[in-house]
């Protein structure tokens, strides 16, 4: 599938707070092809992709048909970033890599707190951290060898993590003719 596009898709996900949208901004400034950064979330928001707002867990829940429909024809083009905490419902031919962020989940509290989420909401995701969630739903969703985890703790881990996917970039782009 990659072979036909001038740009690869990354996907970037792992548990809310795991510094998901901090890389892919840095991403979007260092990469050698063009990225344009989709933050999931935010598109589904804006977009009205959603079939109701959960109150009591403070989150949308998502319209997958309609989702897919509005990514489907960016995913076919290329050059994208998606950024979001799930990864098992994008087609697995869409993605050429896939990034799962780790933090240890006492720093991960931390920067949820820090976003006011409600305490079940924190809960929940420190809870799903710990448990390997998103780890293992990206492992059983794509093939073992485009799937890295990687720490996202401080900004050392930050900056070696986008070096390493701007290494793999450049190896995507002599491996897909450009
Ligand atoms: P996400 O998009 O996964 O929800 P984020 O990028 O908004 O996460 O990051 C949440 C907070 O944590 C934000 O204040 C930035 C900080 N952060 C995340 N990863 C980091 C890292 N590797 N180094 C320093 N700060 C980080």
């Amino acid at each position: 599938m990659s072979s036909s596009r001038k740009a690869p898709v990354i996907v970037i996900t792992g548990t809310p707070g795991t510094g998901k949208t901090t890389h892919a901004e840095l991403l979007v400034q260092e990469s050698p092809v063009p990225l344009k950064h989709i933050n999931v979330g935010e598109m589904v928001k804006e977009k009205g992709l959603y079939e109701a707002f959960d109150e009591e867990w403070q989150s949308y829940t998502v319209d997958e048909d309609k989702l897919l429909d509005e990514l489907e024809p960016l995913a076919s083009e290329g050059g994208i970033i998606l950024d979001w905490h799930t990864c098992d419902i994008f087609p697995e031919r869409w993605a050429d890599l896939v990034v799962v962020l780790r933090c240890n989940h006492t720093k991960l509290w931390d920067r949820l707190e820090k976003r006011g989420y409600p305490l079940k909401k924190i809960q929940e995701n420190n809870e799903a951290e710990i448990m390997d969630v998103v780890i293992e739903e990206a492992r059983s969703s794509y093939a073992q060898e485009i799937v890295v985890e990687l720490q996202s703790e401080g900004t050392e881990d930050l900056e070696s993590n986008v070096a390493r996917i701007v290494q793999w970039i450049e190896a995507w782009k002599k491996d897909n003719g450009g």
